[in-house]
């Protein structure tokens, strides 16, 4: 999916911010102040994680001869931020190269002056040639700025300055925690808007979905960015769910949880597809929570999880809408068709990933691979992915937009969330950190061939190995010479003639690319052992290579 995204994003748009797969074009939006190709920098470290090295040496040539700066737009200082300057910083922190942290460096300058208000907290949008600032028409007429926006500086300004060894974008959003951390805040929560000019709040709208959302979830990330150092932002993560948790939560008739939207104390019993992040975000932070709570809030990421689901689940297509509602004896479906779209959003396989580290539960990798068929029933096109106008259509009416965001979190979650394990397989890592994640006597005759390690038999290693989803995982040939593949087998098939084989080895050879990424998907989300080994770290995939798997 993720070669085929790229792969039409460089055919008809490549280095604009966007392609546009009906018409098969770029777009270059509006938002970006002029800067392009928004796309290539957001995918940076998804083709890196994927080991797309080829089209992420594509990438990385763009950025170095064709990203150019000297722009003179208005551009969003908090989408700039999220998509440039945080694709530049994973690229740099992936590689090492030069080319990433200077022009990161250097976008961050030019940034600077959306943070000269009376108050420090930044305006909405910086006009790159006149440096001046303005906020957003439509917040609060033009006086307000919005929470998730200046809250969601944080993580990428503090890299900045470690970078740059400048100091000021630290400054700046320490003064905006500051700001935040001082005011008056009605019942312990955040509203959305806050006047740049007085420090005010303009309006008592609180969401963790769209305008409030990612300001949370900077926070529970700057405490663990800083190494657990950071208390003043673990200790307003953990005030703030529990302001949010006592105000805005519900458990529908139906028994869904949900978290509603608060207007000064009344509630709109709806959820955005944004705040369906939420559920990650709880998981993530259960595990710092006081012991006390940290079993409750698994439980509520999990909760909040099922109810996203069940906003997938509910509708025609299997994707969810825009936003949901729990009224009117309607539960966790959109009302009006203005919010039935889905723009191919991360949030939900966000919260499937972050749950199925967590838990280990299968069921999220089920629930992930449901996405990922229907993006590819309703979202592909001929020229790329695109988002839908209505959910609740078996017809797609396509919104002729492949988002960054797809390529940069839509994708990299669902992949990362997956295990990713036949693309990794010439890694060598730690293998069997735990003796109780061990699966079989071969693999331990095979982590001993690694040198790394004595070994025993789980419960868990048995319900892999009677997993009969084993025969339908993808091949990769192995290098080395102690290393075979692992065969492409049809089902049934439990030793090949030589013949067989050869067709076997050499089908699956000339097809591994196309045949893997999809058997990828549904071998990863099926084979929950094996592939949460992989993704944390625990197993050498070439060991996997040589074990031999009951039907
Ligand atoms: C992304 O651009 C970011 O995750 C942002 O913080 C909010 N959500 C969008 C994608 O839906």
């Amino acid at each position: 999916m993720m070669q085929f995204a790229w792969q039409s994003y460089k055919r008809y748009a490549m280095g604009k911010n966007e392609l546009r797969p009906l018409t098969r074009d770029g777009y270059e939006g509006n938002m970006f102040g002029g800067l392009s190709g928004a796309t290539v920098i957001d995918s940076l470290d998804t083709l890196y994680l994927m080991e797309l090295k080829e089209e992420f040496q594509e990438a990385k040539a763009w950025v170095e001869e064709s990203f150019h700066l000297n722009v003179s737009g208005e551009a969003s200082l908090f989408e700039v931020n999220i998509r440039y300057i945080g694709g530049l910083l994973s690229a740099f922190y992936l590689t090492g190269e030069e080319v990433f942290r200077i022009k990161a460096i250097k976008l961050g300058e030019k940034l600077l002056p959306a943070f000269e208000t009376p108050t420090g907290i930044p305006k909405g949008v910086v006009n790159f040639k006149s440096g001046s600032n303005r906020s957003w028409g439509w917040a609060m007429a033009g006086g307000s700025s919005i929470l998730a926006e200046f809250g969601s500086l944080h993580l990428e300004f503090l890299h900045l300055t470690q970078l740059s060894g400048n100091q000021v974008f630290a400054e700046k959003v320490r003064n905006i925690r500051k700001v935040l951390r001082d005011i008056d805040k009605p019942f312990g929560l955040y509203p959305n808007f806050l006047s740049p000019v007085s420090g005010n709040w303009m309006q008592h709208h609180v969401s963790v979905g769209g305008l409030g959302d990612s300001f949370y979830e900077y926070l529970i990330k700057s405490w663990l960015m800083s190494a657990k150092t950071d208390m003043e932002a673990k200790d307003m993560y953990y005030e703030a769910l529990e302001a949010i948790e006592t105000h805005l939560l519900n458990v529908s008739p139906g028994g869904l949880t949900y978290i509603a939207e608060w207007r000064g104390g009344i509630l709109d019993h709806k959820m955005g597809h944004l705040a369906c992040f939420s559920g990650g975000m709880i998981a993530l932070g259960a595990e710092d929570a006081k012991e006390e709570k940290r079993a409750h809030y698994r439980e509520l990421a999990a909760q909040i999880t099922k109810t996203c689901h069940e906003s997938y689940a509910r509708s025609d297509t299997k994707l969810g809408p825009e936003a949901f509602w729990f009224n009117s004896g309607r539960e966790a479906v959109a009302t009006q068709t203005s919010e039935s779209y889905y723009i191919l959003r991360p949030e939900v396989v966000e919260s499937y990933m972050y749950l199925w580290r967590q838990t280990h539960d299968p069921i999220y990798r089920e629930w992930g691979w449901e996405v990922v068929m229907a993006l590819e029933k309703y979202c592909r096109t001929e020229a790329g992915f695109s988002g839908i106008q209505d959910v609740y259509s078996k017809v797609p009416d396509h919104d002729n937009k492949q988002q960054t965001f797809f390529l940069a979190e839509t994708l990299k979650t669902t992949f990362t969330g997956s295990g990713a394990v036949l693309k990794r397989i010439g890694d060598v890592g730690p293998c069997l950190a735990d003796p109780a994640d061990v699966l079989d006597e071969q693999l331990l005759f095979l982590c001993e061939e690694t040198g790394l390690g004595d070994t025993a038999m789980s419960h868990q290693a048995q319900t892999f190995l009677s997993t009969e989803n084993v025969y339908e995982t993808c091949s990769l040939a192995i290098p080395g010479p102690k290393h075979r593949r692992f065969a492409l087998q049809p089902r049934g098939f439990d030793s090949l003639p030589f013949v067989l084989e050869v067709f076997w080895f050499l089908l699956d050879f000339a097809f591994s690319l196309q045949l893997c990424f999809l058997t990828d998907f549904k071998y990863s989300f099926q084979n929950h052992v094996l592939s949460e080994m992989v993704s944390s770290n625990k197993l050498n995939l070439k060991v996997f290579a040589h074990t031999h798997t009951k039907p």
